[in-house]
């Protein structure tokens, strides 16, 4: 890439386990890797951003938690930290994932800056910053103040885009770039993880998120309980959170031999590549990162009709959608696909081709670049 091409990016995400911080750190990566310079700006290294690279660069905000504060204030140190990264880097563009508080922290911190040093601020909204805090009065004229002081604003899913409308009174204008996943090779052989699993010849129904709320952990449990038989199947559950709040019901409905639970998994692709069934029970998702990394490895879901998923998989072609809340269709779905090897193999081959026509880092982040010269420009 020609010098005068590269760009000079911002990114402030969340660095915990969580969608949206592991979609912004396989963003950065891969604009590195396209010749780009990108600097992460966080509170702690991104989980999935193990080091620095080439053109790949983490700046530490500092929180202090002084006396008089009950809270430790966050948006004000980050909104410094990006003003002085924007000014020293000569930053083109901050973009911000997740709208609170980095967007409004990007905001001030144009603002603090002379006009010739401030970058543009773009930012991508990836489902609870609309779907739970748009909905409370104490965030939502602040995250839409944020999004009318945006350079742009992208969302994860059409649904988001629609709802984001909706919920703040949104008339601007939204680009809809979906999500996309690089898986990387395995560490180890397929036959070491379903030995480390204590596998024999079960098929392996896979759950991974951070089991907040949302994820309704209680119904994938109870979805799990009621197949048949239960000893065909074990249920693993990659746990971006402690599991720990939901072992007595898994003790309760007599799931104690079938779940296996992993927790803060760094290499997650060791246990994807052993997954035959993916399984969410999600409320609300505005798009489920974590049924296209399955899908990447050739892993059809069953999972609810909510949100952005139904933009993710297509019903019946590359997985099965259930409406939400239908314990037994859910059970009845994935018995069915236990049951049916062939089904399942061909809804996986079709979810593979799917995710990369459609959800590759080819096909998506070069839509962030177009985005990033547009308002260059
Ligand atoms: O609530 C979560 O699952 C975490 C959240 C996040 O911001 O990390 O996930 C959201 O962003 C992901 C990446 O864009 C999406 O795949 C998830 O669907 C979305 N979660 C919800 O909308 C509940």
């Amino acid at each position: 890439m020609a010098p005068k091409d590269t760009l000079r990016i911002g990114i402030t995400c969340y660095p915990s386990v969580g969608g949206s911080g592991i979609l912004a750190t396989a963003l950065g990566k891969d604009l590195a890797r396209r010749g780009h310079d990108v600097h992460f700006i966080c509170y702690e290294r991104p989980f999935r951003l193990r080091v620095d690279g080439p053109r790949l660069h983490f700046h530490r905000v500092m929180v202090n938690d002084y006396g008089l504060f009950k809270y430790p204030d966050y948006t004000l140190p980050l909104s410094v930290r990006m003003a002085e990264v924007s000014r020293d880097q000569r930053l083109d563009v901050l973009h911000v994932h997740y709208a609170v508080p980095h967007a409004t922290a990007a905001i001030l911190a144009r603002s603090m800056l002379p006009r010739e040093q401030q970058p543009c601020v773009v930012t991508t909204l990836h489902g609870t910053d609309t779907t739970l805090l748009g909905y409370d009065p104490g965030y939502a004229p602040a995250i839409r103040h944020a999004l009318i002081n945006s350079d742009a604003v992208t969302t994860v899913s059409e649904s988001l885009k629609r709802e984001t409308q909706r919920v703040f009174d949104f008339d601007d204008s939204i680009d809809v770039i979906h999500n996309f996943f690089v898986p990387r090779p395995p560490r180890r052989s397929r036959e070491e993880v379903r030995r480390e699993l204590g596998l024999r010849d079960e098929v392996v129904v896979l759950h991974s998120s951070n089991l907040r709320p949302g994820k309704r952990i209680d119904l994938l449990l109870e979805t799990v309980a009621r197949v048949h038989p239960l000893n065909a199947f074990r249920l693993l559950i990659l746990a971006g959170e402690p599991f720990a709040p939901f072992s007595e019901q898994v003790q309760r409905l007599g799931l104690t031999e079938c779940v296996i639970v992993r927790e803060k998994v760094t290499d997650i692709e060791d246990y994807l590549q052993v997954a035959d069934i993916g399984l969410f029970t999600s409320e609300t998702e505005s798009f489920c990162l974590s049924i296209l990394e399955a899908m990447c490895f050739g892993c059809p879901s069953v999972s609810t009709r909510v949100g952005g998923i139904p933009e993710v998989v297509e019903d019946n072609q590359s997985s099965v959608l259930i409406p939400f809340g239908d314990v037994a269709a859910l059970a009845g779905a994935l018995e069915g696909l236990i049951d049916d090897k062939t089904r399942r193999s061909a809804l996986g081959r079709a979810a593979q081709a799917r995710a990369r026509e459609r959800f590759s880092a080819e096909v998506i982040v070069p839509r962030y670049e177009a985005l990033y010269r547009r308002l260059c420009r």
